[in-house]
């Protein structure tokens, strides 16, 4: 469909994990190796928890190549992936608008973090609880009159 000029429309995103210690209150999932140290959750979600289907089609998260089945393909939210683990590394993250939107897919990289270091590293070492989440705008400049009516949409 027919792209609108001079009109570029964001919207607000945030990525990134959230990942807890392996201890008594978080056992070890049945089946995980025991070598794992981490139960953690990689995500892509709206700040405001809206429903992100409006406009995305599907998530593919790339875990590293250790995994089973390393590229996870999720298309109906929640856009997330819990998995267990021991070491960090480099999450490609690809973002699929809806078809026929005239949008190209976009991609962010994620440090997946299960070790606290820095202001919040005292407070996570008592919790087991890490975090790293960031902030980003996914900006679509001259939309098409399709992905404009589904930006838009309540
Ligand atoms: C590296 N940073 O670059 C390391 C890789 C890989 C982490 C960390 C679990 C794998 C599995 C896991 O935590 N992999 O047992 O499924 O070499």
């Amino acid at each position: 469909s027919r792209r609108i000029k001079n009109i570029s429309i964001s919207k607000p995103i945030i990525y990134g994990n959230v990942a807890q210690k392996i201890s008594e209150t978080n056992p070890l999932p049945e089946g995980a190796p025991a070598d794992h140290t981490h139960t953690w959750k990689v995500f892509v979600a709206d700040p405001l928890g809206n429903d992100l289907s409006s406009y995305i089609r599907k998530v593919v998260f790339k875990l590293h190549d250790t995994y089973n089945n390393p590229t996870r393909s999720i298309e109906e939210p929640p856009f997330e992936v819990s998995e267990t683990g021991w070491g960090e590394f480099e999450i490609v993250i690809k973002i699929y608008f809806n078809n026929d939107c005239g949008e190209k897919n976009i991609t962010f990289y994620h440090h997946l973090k299960l070790h606290p270091y820095g202001p919040d590293m005292e407070e996570s070492q008592k919790t087991g609880r890490v975090e790293s989440i960031l902030f980003d705008e996914i900006v679509f400049n001259e939309p098409t009159e399709r992905m404009f009516r589904l930006l838009t949409a309540k």
